[in-house]
């Protein structure tokens, strides 16, 4: 396969290299951090003064955690390190509870996001050639304005749809021969049930490709995704404390997301422990942001669940691979006393070919106990009037699903559109069951 590189030298740098210069950048950036109220304090107690104080990568080590608890502490300006006067950009987290975390930008701070986001596109194939179709939120969310500015920065035509309105998306497509487009993996199998019922034909449209991310997704979704739509689609992982989208992508070979190291130092720790895991093995994100001077952020526990690849990718590229994210660590559910994700809820659920393209997880409570009711589109070609029919359907999922997570669960199926769409990130689980119990 012939790989693209936005910027090969960096993209290919030996890993000797590649550390030099990432420690040149952490040095700056715990300077830069030191001009904030929050990190004088922080850095100041763990003894560190100036970023000559970081001698080396394992130096990293003697910088406290960030949370997400600290960022709201720091509401709304503890982590700004230049004048308000410089700032150019806000973006917000997409956070639904509490005080809202902020993070400001400087001109060149969108400079140089823009670029990442721009090497991500680029490696994926595309090129000045293509047109973007932009179906994901805009506005203080920051994978809109994210992959715009990447879009416009790799020269293609970008059309900034935002979500919803799938009428309105396709005549986009057809009108303008869309050939690119990026949104969450949930909305993309939205999409593709809705060209189902529109009548849309595959032909009438000249998609090839499809970044999805922003929400975790099973290696089965994915295969569904690309198989119905006959795309490619690659994964895209970012988080708005390290800009947003740009932190680590897939390249053409598909295996794992290249955290971008001249951008961000990443580090998989034990969540309880918080040490360093053995290489390779899953634990929690820790990313150090090197590329933005507006709002220092250092070694902030992501909470997402990852490990890296040890062994090298075929497309060359030096910078450390991720793999698929399994979910976050608040993301865990404990029924009845045993701890289960969503994603091996949905691991099981999106590799059945009589499911369709929505899922719903239901908690409740019945007397004392937990019960787990998962709620399941059907695929297009299957009659929900088949009683028969549908009780084998149930009764295969439940075994499977039983058998992986060792929880019962209550199968309910639906016909297709059912379920609710979220346009955003998918709101997969709903849990009804009485708090502080
Ligand atoms: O979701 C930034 C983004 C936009 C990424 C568009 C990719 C595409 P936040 O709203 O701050 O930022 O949410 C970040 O979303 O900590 C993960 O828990 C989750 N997440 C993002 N991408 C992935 C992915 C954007 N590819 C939070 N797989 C992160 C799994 C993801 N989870």
């Amino acid at each position: 396969m012939e790989f693209q590189y936005r910027n090969p030298e960096i993209e290919k740098m030996p890993r000797r290299e590649l550390e030099a210069l990432q420690l040149a950048k952490l040095k700056t950036a715990v300077d830069q951090a030191l001009r904030t109220s929050f990190y004088k304090e922080r850095l100041g107690k763990a003894g560190i003064k100036s970023g000559g104080d970081i001698k080396s990568l394992e130096d990293l080590r003697k910088i406290p955690y960030t949370t997400k608890h600290d960022l709201r502490e720091g509401f709304p300006y503890g982590f700004l390190s230049i004048p308000r006067d410089e700032v150019v950009r806000l973006h917000a987290s997409s956070g639904t509870t509490g005080v809202p975390t902020t993070i400001y930008l400087s001109a060149d701070d969108v400079k140089r996001w823009s670029y990442f986001v721009a090497r991500c596109i680029y490696g994926t194939g595309c090129t000045r050639a293509d047109v973007f179709q932009n179906m994901i939120t805009y506005g203080l969310f920051t994978g809109g304005l994210g992959f715009h500015q990447g879009g416009e920065e790799v020269g293609m035509m970008v059309i900034p749809s935002g979500p919803g309105n799938t009428t309105r998306q396709f005549r986009l497509m057809q009108d303008f021969g869309t050939t690119v487009v990026h949104a969450t993996p949930s909305f993309l199998l939205h999409v593709q049930s809705k060209m189902q019922e529109e009548g849309v034909s595959r032909d009438s449209v000249k998609l090839r490709k499809a970044f999805a991310g922003a929400e975790p997704y099973s290696e089965d979704t994915r295969r569904r995704i690309e198989a119905l739509l006959t795309i490619d689609v690659y994964n895209s992982y970012g988080l708005s404390e390290m800009n947003g989208p740009g932190v680590a992508f897939e390249c053409q070979a598909k295996t794992g997301l290249h955290l971008w190291e001249d951008g961000y130092i990443g580090e998989i720790i034990n969540p309880d422990t918080l040490e360093p895991v053995k290489d390779g093995e899953t634990g929690e994100l820790v990313l150090s942001c090197l590329c933005r001077e507006a709002t220092p952020i250092l070694r902030y526990r992501t909470r997402d669940l990852s490990g890296f690849y040890t062994e090298p990718c075929e497309c060359g590229r030096t910078h450390k691979r991720l793999r698929r994210f399994t979910g976050r660590t608040d993301d865990m559910l404990i029924i009845n006393g045993v701890n289960v994700f969503p994603s091996q809820i949905e691991e099981v659920v999106m590799a059945m070919p009589e499911v369709g393209n929505n899922y719903l997880i239901v908690l409740e409570k019945e007397g004392a106990l937990d019960r787990l009711i998962v709620k399941i589109e059907v695929g297009s070609g299957i009659f929900a009037d088949d009683a028969r029919l549908m009780n084998a359907i149930k009764e295969k999922i439940r075994k499977v699903l039983q058998a992986s997570i060792t929880v019962n669960p209550r199968i309910e199926l639906h016909e297709g559109g059912v379920l609710p769409v979220s346009e955003g990130k998918a709101k997969r689980v709903q849990d009804n069951r009485p708090k502080g119990l």
